[in-house]
């Protein structure tokens, strides 16, 4: 558990693009032996929600919301020596951004979790054309696709995606996440048999140890 006040330092060092003090709360984070989801669900993923709240009441400019988000990415890496070295269990997961789509520190954090639960992640970033997952799909054969759709104008083409991916491999097991998806009714994903969605972190631990 991460205390208020750190959460607090963290978010106030954020919006004032103050990287080196972010890296400096992370690593120490890190040095305590925080727990990796942790520091994604209460730091990184709390204070981005948070900014993006400010950045809706305009009271966090886009430039910040952007250095923000560099800031996050930068420090997610630090975190990244404490999954390296999980043993690996044969399973591949392949994480990608539906097309169009450019938030991708959400799913980034989802492919950290499954390498810190001995899987191989493949994750392929933001703003993926629909042939090459399906051309990454039939070479790497992963055992799930994860694929993330934050913006709800992007959720026709999450739907399309999935589509093809159902058509061209059927057998092929199929995770969808992002805050688009969360708010379209539950029966849509009702008539594909492998597709499932997964709303977050809590929800993703039950998943994988279904599937482990
Ligand atoms: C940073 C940010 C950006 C950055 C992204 C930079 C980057 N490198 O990723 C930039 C500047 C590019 C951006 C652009 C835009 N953004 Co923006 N952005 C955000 C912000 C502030 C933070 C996103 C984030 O990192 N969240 C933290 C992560 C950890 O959370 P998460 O992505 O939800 O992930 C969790 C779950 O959703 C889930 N999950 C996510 N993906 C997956 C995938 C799988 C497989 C699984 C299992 C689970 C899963 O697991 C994660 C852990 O719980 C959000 C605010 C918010 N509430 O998130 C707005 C937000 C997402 N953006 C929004 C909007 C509207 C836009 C723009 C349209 C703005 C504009 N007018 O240009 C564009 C759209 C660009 C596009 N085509 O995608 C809206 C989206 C509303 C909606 N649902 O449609 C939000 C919610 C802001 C708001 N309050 O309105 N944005």
């Amino acid at each position: 558990m991460i205390s208020e006040a750190k959460y607090l330092h963290y978010l106030n060092s954020l919006l004032e693009g103050n990287k080196s003090e972010c890296v400096k709360i992370i690593n120490e984070l890190i040095a305590e032996d925080t727990p990796v989801i942790d520091i994604y669900n209460d730091i990184f993923k709390r204070s981005m929600y948070r900014v993006g709240q400010l950045w809706e009441k305009n009271r966090c400019t886009v430039a910040e919301e952007h250095h923000a988000s560099q800031i996050t990415e930068l420090c997610i890496s630090l975190v990244y020596p404490k999954i390296a070295n999980t043993e690996k269990n044969g399973k591949t997961v392949l994480v990608t951004c539906v097309d169009k789509e450019f938030h991708e520190i959400g799913p980034k954090m989802v492919s950290d979790f499954f390498e810190l639960n001995g899987w191989t992640s493949i994750f392929l970033g933001s703003n993926m054309p629909d042939t090459e997952i399906l051309k990454t799909i039939f070479d790497k054969k992963p055992d799930v696709v994860g694929i993330s759709n934050n913006f709800y104008m992007n959720f026709i083409r999450t739907m399309k995606l999935v589509d093809s991916i159902t058509e061209n491999t059927p057998e092929q097991k199929v995770i969808i996440g992002g805050q688009a998806v969360e708010k379209i009714e539950d029966n849509i994903l009702d008539k594909y048999e492998n597709v499932k969605f997964i709303k977050d972190f809590d929800d993703l631990q039950k998943y994988i140890s279904e599937n482990n």
